[in-house]
């Protein structure tokens, strides 16, 4: 067993540059805008919110929760998890009273962080689940966690951890409707982290512009990780406004976003070569990125955007070549695996396909995930017998190993790189008065790439109002699972199997978006 402290905070602090009062963070936009921490701000700032947690005495393994707002705080509040050898739960902020309850119910996390104006209900559901501390953390750098943490020492030594240790959990929706927390380990975080420095080829005086939200992997841990790791500064939104982010290009070099995000930008005037002419790297993830994009992109800036695959239960999987010399950026491509990642595709029956050949992706590495959050079971399911995990994708490797995604076997809509379960919407749409059954399906959209759209059928004798039935799922979960049109129709199309032939309907309602 190694003897050094394998704990993902101590090598992201190993990367701090020697300046300690360079900046680290600039805050771009929202109450702080303007306003500028340096590493020293950073190293301090965690210190004593990792003093906070260490004095309130928890257990090993302790989950800490947090549903806030976007910050510099926020993520220093993550780094200070970190720090104190404590398991860091992200909560993404759209999340409604059921959806956290679920969440909170199933993680038992010892402290919950979340925002001031949602102190009220978040605790009563804290407190009845068995948490013992929540605190409080606001935009404009109110609320009772630092306040609590002001009071605590700045100096602090970060616990000693194992690679396998947990680091995070994760909640992604589950076919069956039910979230499952996916275990992460300093180890997956670090190696991935680690890997993508080198294969994205983060240079000395990189600049980040941060604007994804910080809870999933895509903002906290590859964009996050990605300019700590390299003592990079970063550009930092609260929010995605693609004006506000072509406007900074020209002091920065590195850019990551879901595919919404390159498609708004594409629609500024001002995006130009010239505006684009100081930035590196482009990279694109989380959902499928379309090849006019792809292509426009090129046209309008002269960058080849760098496209990645990967999943919250495994990090990054596999990307597109950086350098030139590692091969050229494949448009419709996922790139090939990741140094130290195996990605192979399997048929039905579990057998190999040949170069080229449509199948089930599989995967495997130091960045796999330990499993779902007491879930055994259903951990047992997602890997294979030697040891590959089921991704739930398909597409095909080509012989110089370029991955292409071409379907997904689970069924899941990406609505502007959110998952949404239909399982789980037709799950909440069937408990509401008068309906007989529903049907959840994704369908093309120019914005989010898939929109949600929901077909329902009522109950003998009932009426059912959509638009009544939209504000009402508003109400009860997350804005962006909320179907962005619900039909009302007499039947479901069925096989002769009676199963509900979703395909029909998507091909149905596939220009509904004019996409
Ligand atoms: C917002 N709305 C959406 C979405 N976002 N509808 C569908 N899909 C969405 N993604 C709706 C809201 O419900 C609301 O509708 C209206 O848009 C305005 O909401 P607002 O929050 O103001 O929207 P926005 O600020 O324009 O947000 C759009 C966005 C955001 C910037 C594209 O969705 C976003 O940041 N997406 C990135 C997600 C991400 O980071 N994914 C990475 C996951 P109404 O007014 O009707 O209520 S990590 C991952 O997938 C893996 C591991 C990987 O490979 O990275
Ligand atoms: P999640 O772990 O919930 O954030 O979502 C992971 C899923 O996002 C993967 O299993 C893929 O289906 C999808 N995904 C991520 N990156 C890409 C990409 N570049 N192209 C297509 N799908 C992607």
């Amino acid at each position: 067993m190694s003897t050094t402290n394998q704990n993902l905070f101590v090598a992201l602090r190993a990367a701090f540059p020697a300046d300690l009062d360079a900046v680290a963070i600039e805050n771009a936009d929202g109450p702080g805008a303007g306003s500028l921490y340096t590493w020293r701000d950073l190293e301090r700032g965690t210190a004593m919110l990792a003093n906070l947690l260490a004095s309130l005495g928890l257990p090993e393994g302790s989950r800490v929760a947090v549903q806030t707002e976007k910050s510099v705080e926020a993520l220093m509040l993550y780094l200070a998890v970190l720090r104190a050898g404590y398991v860091f739960l992200p909560l993404n902020t759209a999340y409604q009273a059921a959806e956290i309850q679920y969440f909170i119910g199933n993680a038992e996390p010892a402290v919950v962080v979340c925002a001031p104006k949602n102190f009220a209900w978040v605790s009563r559901i804290a407190f009845s689940a068995g948490t013992g501390h929540v605190f409080t953390l606001g935009e404009a750098r109110d609320g009772s966690l630092l306040e609590r943490a002001a009071a605590c020492s700045d100096q602090h030594a970060p616990a000693v951890r194992a690679a396998d240790d947990l680091a995070a959990i994760l909640y992604t929706s589950g076919t069956t409707g039910r979230s499952k927390g996916a275990m992460l380990s300093h180890g997956n975080l670090l190696s991935n982290a680690q890997t993508l420095k080198a294969y994205w080829d983060w240079q000395p005086g990189d600049v980040l512009i941060h604007a994804l939200p910080i809870f999933h992997v895509h903002g906290l841990f590859v964009a996050s990780h990605g300019a700590l790791l390299n003592g990079s500064k970063m550009i930092w939104f609260g929010r995605f406004d693609p004006k506000a982010t072509i406007d900074r290009m020209r002091e920065a070099t590195v850019f990551m976003g879901v595919p919404t995000l390159y498609v708004r930008m594409l629609a500024e005037p001002t995006l130009t070569r010239q505006a684009a002419s100081h930035m590196r790297l482009f990279v694109s993830g989380s959902a499928p990125l379309l090849v006019e994009t792809f292509d426009s992109w090129i046209a309008r800036t002269g960058h080849t955007l760098l496209e990645r695959y990967g999943m919250s239960e495994t990090v990054m999987l596999t990307s597109n070549p950086c350098r030139a010399q590692d091969g050229a950026r494949r448009r419709g491509t996922v790139g090939p695996a990741l140094p130290g990642v195996g990605v192979r595709v399997r048929d039905d029956h579990g057998a190999p396909c040949p170069a080229g050949e449509i199948g089930h992706i599989q995967v495997k590495g130091p960045n796999v995930f330990c499993g779902y959050w007491r879930m055994p079971e259903k951990t047992k399911e997602e890997f294979t017998d030697d040891g590959w995990f089921k991704t739930g994708d398909v597409g095909k490797i080509e012989a110089d190993g370029y991955v292409t995604i071409v379907g997904r076997s689970k069924d899941l809509i990406i609505s502007g790189g959110y998952n949404v379960y239909p399982a789980e919407i037709e799950g909440v749409i069937n408990d509401l008065p008068g309906v007989a059954e529903s049907a959840v399906i994704g369908v093309p959209h120019p914005d989010f790439g898939e929109a949600v759209v929901a077909v329902v059928v009522a109950q003998p004798g009932a009426t059912l109002d959509a638009a009544a039935m939209v504000a009402h799922l508003k109400g009860q979960i997350a804005n962006f699972k909320v179907p962005k049109h619900l039909f009302v129709v007499a039947d479901l199309p069925r096989n002769a199997m009676g199963k509900v032939q979703k395909n029909l309907l998507r091909e149905q309602h596939k220009a509904l978006f004019g996409a």
